[in-house]
């Protein structure tokens, strides 16, 4: 299958996927949620792949988080909409494969970047990863399963402060809190990943699928899913909103006024 914006190769039963729009910092629009879609979908199915190792294009970017020029005609309908079709076609097909995703963090992992790389069910960093949930800069708060993952991986006082300041933390600071397994050089990234992946690939798959269905159970009992759905799409009502997005594409600071 040919994409526009990722690049796919299976060797010797993984999957690897670059998400490929470097000049935005792989910045998830529609199209590449829609593509990531299918090669999950893929993934899911084809035997020969027994694991899924997906990174960013440059040594930039993992993702910078949704596209935020394609906000601009949201309204609260739509932003919710989208965000619960992102998280059920995406993020939590991605948590819910029976084949484990490791997320190649090779630099910026913001917002929808850092919620992609928490669906994964292991996050390796390179050195130079800055990651964090800067919603909130722009009148929105975290759409694709942020505020329910992070608060899993990191607690719930690491997760508020982190989501309400909006400040980036370092890969070394990630890993003090549990965000990312490993942190490498960036050059060793994906050797650390296919390391882990080499020994998973010798298991039993049945096993394998059973065990991660078993552990993402442990900890997805209530739909806070559904609450962070509801609240994304409200913010999209807001002045704050509109002034967050403006702010940005005009590289200026917002001036919100909590309307
Ligand atoms: N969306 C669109 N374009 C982006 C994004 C983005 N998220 N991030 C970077 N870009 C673009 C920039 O606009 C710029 O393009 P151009 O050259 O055409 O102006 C290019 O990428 C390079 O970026 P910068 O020049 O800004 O590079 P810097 O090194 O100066 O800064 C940063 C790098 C710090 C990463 C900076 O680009 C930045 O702050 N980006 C935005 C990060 C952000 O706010 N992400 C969160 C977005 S909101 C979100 O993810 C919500 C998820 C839930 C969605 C739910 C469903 C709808």
């Amino acid at each position: 299958m040919i994409y526009q914006n990722l690049i796919t190769e299976v060797k010797e039963h993984l999957l690897y996927i670059t998400i490929n729009r470097e000049k935005s910092l792989n910045a998830l629009n529609r199209s590449v949620l829609s593509e990531l879609a299918t090669v999950i979908d893929f993934a899911k199915h084809a035997d020969e792949v027994r694991g899924v190792i997906i990174t960013g294009a440059g040594e930039k970017a993992f993702v910078a988080g949704a596209d935020i020029k394609e906000f601009a005609d949201y309204d609260g309908k739509k932003g919710e909409e989208l965000a619960r079709d992102g998280q059920q076609k995406v993020f939590n097909a991605i948590e819910n494969s029976p084949k484990p995703f490791i997320a190649a963090i090779n630099g910026f992992a913001l917002g929808g970047g850092l919620e992609l790389a928490m669906a994964c069910h292991i996050r390796i960093a390179s050195e130079n990863a800055k990651l964090g949930l800067p919603e909130v800069t722009l009148g929105l708060i975290p759409g694709y399963g942020g505020t329910q993952r992070l608060t899993q991986l990191v607690g719930k006082g690491r997760a508020i402060e982190m989501i309400t300041t909006a400040n980036m933390i370092t890969a070394v600071q990630a890993e003090k809190f549990g965000l990312v397994n490993y942190v490498v050089a960036q050059t060793d990234l994906i050797g650390k990943a296919e390391e882990i992946l080499n020994f998973v690939k010798q298991r039993a798959p049945l096993a394998v699928a059973a065990a991660i269905r078993a552990v993402i159970a442990s900890v997805n009992e209530v739909d806070g899913y559904k609450v962070e759905v509801e609240s994304f799409g409200k913010c999209f009502e807001t002045s704050d909103f509109k002034e967050g997005v403006v702010a940005f594409l005009e590289k200026r600071k917002p001036q919100f006024v909590g309307k």
